[in-house]
């Protein structure tokens, strides 16, 4: 028996993948061998616990799967322990809030309209629900995070977490600063590093283990795994004042998230999807995968300044990593329209609040670009100028439907011809 319907829409959206241009920060397109395990008779198990402390018998060979991907996480960061089961980047942060804190303690966390992520004390979300939540923001002149403003709101709140991370910023992050503020308030600090890991596990960014007590992420943005979430710590991070860091002992922290994760608000893990992740750290690991994160990084360096030259008004006037928030206040356009006018070409974005934006958040004053998955399918420096031109040329011509479809073909054109995912 075989399911017509879902196999022809999984086809369909093979097509709209194959032939468009995907510049959605957060997405990639993760290799074969990725795709094959988590399509894998992995989902048959049910596997609640840890390797080698299981509820349930037949473990045998999950436990080697998982303890790899503990393993290699913990070998691509540098970090002394691991939890690989969050479903998600949003269960990461769940199961760290859960073990860290009280109901209605105190958080301090990057405001989401400047770039930071829902999970990080947003009002709609758990963790602006059920804690006290503070935020810090970016400079208004420079679009950098005002540290100076952390510090200040830190020693008036005297939150007992800072979060660093973001889900729209482009700059790299001072942790060692945060650290230092943190310690002076007796705080855990988490970093949330979803959007630039793999730039972080290939060194091309600062590395927040140094600083941060916790640090989470997806696995599926620039690391180019499964959709997922991890956690991890590095034993030279001691802290005295977490009141439920058990004798600051890092042993006893990481039990206590283990205990967060399962059975605190996950059941049984995603084998498959573990399995998965597995296979994307090894793939971090190599030399392509280092040469890769250094295309993206380029590919979106070279981006932004064209851009710029087009006269588009990048927050913060660049990128360290792989994306970027424009400001299209100055190009008469918001952010649902701009999206919308890109989707018609096949080029596909998200409106994005900007810093201090004077639109609703379905409305929004910009959009965010990132160059992880269309360096996946190998787009290489020299095609960024024709990307930067069609992107230019929808929005500038956007009434015209003759221009908007030639630049569909031109798209199409270009793209089709390259596969989902190379090395
Ligand atoms: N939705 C993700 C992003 O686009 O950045 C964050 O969860």
């Amino acid at each position: 028996m075989r399911d017509k319907e879902i196999f022809a829409l999984i086809e369909e959206e093979k097509t709209r993948q194959t032939t468009g241009i995907e510049l959605i920060a957060s997405e990639n397109y993760a290799s074969p061998e990725v795709i094959s395990a988590m399509g894998s008779i992995l989902t048959n198990k049910y596997a609640e616990g840890l390797p080698g402390k299981r509820y349930y018998g037949g473990c045998e060979v999950v436990d080697k799967i998982e303890q790899l991907a503990i393993d290699r996480l913990c070998k691509l960061f540098g970090a002394t322990w691991a939890n690989v089961q969050p479903h998600s980047g949003a269960q990461a942060n769940a199961a760290v809030f859960l073990a860290c804190l009280n109901a209605g303690d105190k958080i301090l966390g990057f405001d989401l309209s400047h770039g930071g992520h829902l999970t990080h004390g947003s009002p709609v979300n758990f963790s602006g629900k059920l804690y006290e939540a503070h935020f810090y923001g970016v400079n208004k002149e420079t679009g950098r995070i005002d540290y100076d403003q952390l510090e200040k709101i830190a020693k008036k709140e005297r939150p007992k977490l800072i979060i660093c991370g973001a889900s729209a910023y482009s700059r790299d992050w001072d942790y060692q600063r945060i650290r230092k503020i943190a310690n002076e308030v007796e705080a855990l600090v988490l970093a949330d590093i979803s959007h630039p890991a793999g730039m972080i596990a290939t060194k091309l960014l600062n590395d927040p283990l140094d600083f941060c007590h916790i640090v989470t992420t997806t696995t599926h943005k620039t690391l180019r795994g499964p959709r997922g979430g991890v956690i991890m710590m590095r034993d030279n991070i001691k802290n005295p004042f977490g009141l439920r860091w058990k004798n600051g002992n890092l042993k006893s922290m990481g039990a206590l998230l283990d205990a967060a994760v399962f059975p605190g608000i996950q059941g049984g893990p995603l084998e498959r999807v573990i399995g998965a992740k597995a296979v994307a750290f090894n793939e971090a690991m190599s030399t392509q995968y280092s040469d890769y994160m250094k295309r993206v990084k380029s590919n979106a360096k070279i981006m932004s300044e064209l851009l710029i030259e087009k006269g588009y008004d990048i927050i913060s006037g660049g990128t360290d990593n792989h994306c970027m928030l424009i400001d299209l206040r100055s190009k008469n356009i918001n952010g649902k329209d701009a999206e919308e006018i890109l989707g018609k070409v096949d080029i596909t974005v998200n409106k994005n609040m900007v810093p201090f934006d004077t639109e609703s958040p379905f409305v929004t004053s910009g959009i965010r670009i990132g160059t992880a998955a269309i360096t996946s399918r190998g787009i290489h420096s020299e095609m960024i100028p024709q990307i930067v031109s069609m992107i230019d040329r929808s929005l500038m011509n956007s009434t015209n439907e003759k221009s908007l479809s030639d630049i569909k073909s031109e798209i199409h054109e270009t793209m089709s011809p390259l596969p989902l995912f190379q090395w």
